[in-house]
């Protein structure tokens, strides 16, 4: 793979190394977890279903050496259609660019919602590193390969107008299905049984997360990789595929999940929507608080 050699090799050596990064001064740091990596995926914004809020929060609450952006990040195909930002969806770019300021290092890897950025691999876009697909090692000398995934989907290489449209239905499914039952119901047409076709669907959608899971693991071990990081498929997963490390960091759409490395190379999910999570993530590797708070003291009680 050209990009990943040219990541490898070359971009290291033009790209400036930053200093490290300075202790923030948020108002909140006692509540603050260190990664060494975090990767997120599949934030769509641009799109309503965006967990925007929650997704804003995690940035702020969560500081890593090298942050990845595993593609879907912006949605130019919702876009594209029809403009919609909210001010938490900027708070979200905000926060990226925080990191920046503060000596991270952001590297995003564009996934099929937001491909127009492929044809920008290679720049620096606000300090931000734009690369197809890279290699990431781990603090324990694991290398991960790490690429949205939407390449092993057949539907989208083989076919990009069809997985469009079925994107487009998709939206317009949700929004719509109650009106498709009253004027079903009024047109005097026969009962169709959305349970029926829901569990169809829910079945044909785990054998294809097996599936894909299972391509991009085979894909991963001919590139010589000791593992991968991939999104695309909006569900979170560790897992151990014929002796590839499997990993792919869910979505922001529903699940608001990420995926994150201590210092020691241990890789976890984080789960933002789960208050109980939240709270010990928050609490866990948190400074001292005279550290942090040197006037704590001369405050009373
Ligand atoms: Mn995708």
């Amino acid at each position: 793979m050209a990009e990943v050699a040219w990541f490898e090799n070359a971009l290291g050596s033009f790209i400036p190394p930053r200093a490290a990064a300075p202790p923030v001064t948020a108002t909140d740091t006692a509540h603050f977890r260190r990664h060494r990596t975090i990767f997120i995926s599949d934030t769509h914004l641009g799109t309503r279903g965006c967990k925007a809020e929650a997704l804003a929060d995690f940035l702020a609450h969560n500081d890593c050496a090298t942050l990845f952006l595993v593609g879907d990040i912006v949605d130019g195909w919702r876009l594209k259609r029809r403009w919609y930002w909210t001010d938490a969806q900027s708070q979200v770019i905000g926060e990226i660019l925080r990191k920046v300021d503060n000596g991270t290092r952001v590297i995003f890897v564009p996934g099929n919602h937001d491909e127009f950025a492929r044809d920008y691999a290679g720049r620096l876009f606000a300090g931000v590193e734009v690369i197809n697909e890279a290699i990431h090692e781990t603090a324990d000398g694991k290398r991960l390969w790490v690429l949205h995934g939407d390449r092993f989907d057949g539907v989208i290489s083989f076919a990009k107008w069809l997985a469009h449209a079925g994107d487009w239905a998709y939206g317009w499914a949700l929004r719509f299905n109650e009106l498709v039952f009253r004027v079903r119901k009024r047109l005097g047409l026969p009962y169709w049984s959305l349970s029926a076709f829901l569990k169809h669907k829910v079945k044909n959608a785990v054998e294809y997360i097996s599936r894909f899971e299972e391509v991009v693991a085979e894909q991963a071990k001919l590139r010589g990789m000791d593992g991968v990081v991939c999104g695309h498929i909006h569900h979170a997963e560790i897992r151990e595929i014929g002796g590839i490390i499997y990993h792919n960091d869910g979505d922001w759409v529903e699940s608001c999940s990420a995926l994150v490395e201590d210092a020691h190379g241990n890789m976890e999910i984080l789960r933002w929507a789960d208050p109980s999570q939240r709270r010990s993530a928050r609490r866990s590797e948190a400074p001292p608080a005279a550290a942090i708070r040197p006037q704590a003291a001369a405050v009373p009680a």
